[in-house]
Formats: structure tokens, sequence, C-alpha cells
């Protein structure tokens, strides 16, 4: 290896006037020059190499410093919107710290809106399910009125009908009524009938039986009691009248009596004596109380004046009366 490193030669170069030329190390080329001249063209290279270093950089200078300048000018500029934005973002900050608290209470109500609006959902949804069930219920009714328009259009046939109808009540009502009163008075001729054979005389909503065995006028009341009677009373002309018709003239006794000579007359089925009205009754010179002994009353004429007071003892015939009642049917 040493022999092979000794055998090549080493490389040297130098720069002489701008030529640059290689050569081995031992000996170096010769051209033929002294070592101050050598020296000469190191500074004039030097000079040279600086001089170019020195225009580069004036160069440099003047076309980087504007540039540079600007660059920095921009830079600041850049730095100050910096600053700005960040002076910006730092009142930001500082705003959205305030706005925090602001933006939590936002939130909750925010929640609070989500829950109405949940809620607020479930009414719609609640709705929704009471329109269509409305709905449902519309249909039918619309349904149900067209029956209704049908049913009203047949109302007017079903008016005339219903006037017919009730004309046809009043009719059937009269109907009805007169029947009854025909139903009653078939009833009351019944009972009549059924008093009538019984030998009983009808006369003004009242029963008279005019007796055919002669009592005293006690056994006389006695015998009206036993058929739901009493002597007869006297309240009336047309009575009257009927009575002594009747009677034609042969003594019968009514219910006419007093208690004692003293006493004053009273009918012995309760009925009001008006003493004044039944003045004409009496036969003339009648009540006498003959032998002070008459206190009992009976017809003895066919004459509106007919009454004669007598003694209760005597056996007369008799005249018992009972009102009508008409029985429930
Ligand atoms: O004239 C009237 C008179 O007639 C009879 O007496 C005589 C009568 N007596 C009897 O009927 C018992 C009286 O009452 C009557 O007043
Ligand atoms: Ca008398």
């Amino acid at each position: 290896m040493k022999t092979a490193e000794s055998e090549i030669p080493d490389a040297h170069f130098s720069v002489d006037k701008q030529n640059i030329s290689l050569w081995p190390r031992e000996p170096p080329p010769k051209m033929g020059s002294s070592p101050v001249l050598r020296k000469l063209c190191t500074v004039r290279a030097a000079f040279v190499i600086l001089t170019l270093v020195l225009l580069t950089s004036v160069v440099l200078q003047a076309v980087l410093y504007p540039w540079f300048m600007g660059t920095l000018s921009d830079v600041k500029t850049n730095g100050q919107l910096l600053k700005g934005r960040v002076d910006n973002i730092s009142t930001l900050s500082s705003e959205i710290k305030r706005n925090r608290v602001g933006v939590k209470a936002t939130g909750i109500q925010v929640q609070m809106v989500n829950a109405s609006l949940d809620h607020v959902r479930s009414q719609i949804r609640r709705l929704e399910t009471g329109v269509r069930a409305a709905n449902a219920q519309i249909r039918i009714l619309t349904t149900s009125w067209e029956e209704v328009d049908s049913l009203n259009a047949q109302i007017p046939e079903l008016k005339r009908d219903l006037d017919k109808a009730s004309a046809l009540n009043v009719k059937v009502r009269g109907l009805q009524s007169s029947l009854e009163t025909i139903s009653k008075l078939l009833k009351k001729q019944n009972d009549i009938l059924q008093m009538v054979s019984q030998g009983w005389k009808y006369f003004e909503e009242n029963f008279y039986y005019f007796s055919h065995v002669p009592k005293t006028w006690y056994s006389a009341q006695q015998f009206c009691k036993s058929r739901n009677s009493d002597l007869t009373s006297v309240t009336s002309d047309s009575e009257q009248e009927f009575l002594y018709k009747t009677a034609g003239g042969i003594f019968f006794w009514i219910g006419l009596t007093k208690a004692g000579s003293e006493g004053e007359w009273y009918w012995v089925d309760n009925s009001p004596f008006n003493k004044v009205q039944s003045m004409k009754f009496w036969s003339p010179g009648e009540p006498n109380n003959a032998r002070n002994n008459e206190h009992c009353v009976h017809l003895e004429v066919s004459s509106l004046q007919s009454w004669n007071d007598a003694s209760c003892d005597h056996q007369l015939l008799f005249i018992c009366k009972r009102h009508y009642i008409p029985s429930e049917q």
C-alpha cells in the first residue's frame, strides 16, 4: 500500500489570472514566475474575491433591504393585526366566559323548552288521536245526518198522520167518555131496576119504599134502617109533590118528629129542617098536637098541604127513603 501511495502523486491547484490549473504536488509546475509575483497574484485574487463579495453584499442589500423592510413592515402590520386579533380573542374570551353562564342558563331553558316541546308533542299526539276519533264521530254523524234528512223528509207526511191521529184520538176520547157515561148510566139503570124490582120507586137520585104493612112510627123507622134507609124527609116542593101524589091520599108516616111536646121538629135522617119553607106542607090547622101527644108526622091527603102531626103509636103505612150512591165500577 505504501508503494501504491508513493506511486500516485497528490493533486494541487493554483489560481492564476482566473485560470485554474491542476498539477502534481511534487514538483510544482513551473510557470516561469517569481514568489513576489505569485503573492501579488494571490492578493489580487483575494481583492477580487472581496470585491465580488462586497458587490454581492451591496447588491443583496440594495435588493433585499427593501424587500426585508417591506417584509418587516408586513410582519409588523401582521403583528399588529395579530395583536388586535389576540386582543379581540381576549375580549371574546372574556365575553365567552361572561356568556358561559348565560349559555348554561340558556341550555337549561333549552332543556325546559325541549321538555315543553315533548309535552306539546305528546299533547299534539293526543289531539291527533282525538281528532281522528272526532273525525270518526263526524263520519258517523254525517251518516246519521243523512238518515235524519231522510226522516225530515218524512216529517210533513208524519205530521199529517199525527194530525189525523190526534183528531181520531180526540174522537176516541170523546167516545170513551161517552162510553164511560153510558156505562155509568147503564150501571145506574141496572141499580134502579134492581131496586124497583124489590118494590122501591126512584125519584131525583133517591129511592122510596111505600110500605104495604102498617107500623108505629118507631117500628117503621126500624124497618127502614134494616133496608139501609130512613123514614123519608121532605126537602123540596117537587119531592113533596112526588110523595103526596104517590101516596094518593092514604096515610103514610114520614120521618119528621120531635123530642117531647116542647121539642123542635127534626128529620130522622138528619136532613136540616127548614121550619119556614115547610110551613106550606102542613094541612090547615096543623100541627095542633092534639091531646098533647102528637110528636110524629104523616101524609093524610093528596095535596101540597098534607102533613098532620099525630101520636107516634098509631099504626100507619110508611115511606122509607134511600139516597142513590153509585157503586164502584
Ligand atoms: O081534625 C084534625 C084532627 O083530626 C084527628 O083528631 C080528631 C087527628 N087525630 C088522629 O089522627 C089520631 C088529629 O091529629 C087532627 O089534628
Ligand atoms: Ca094533628
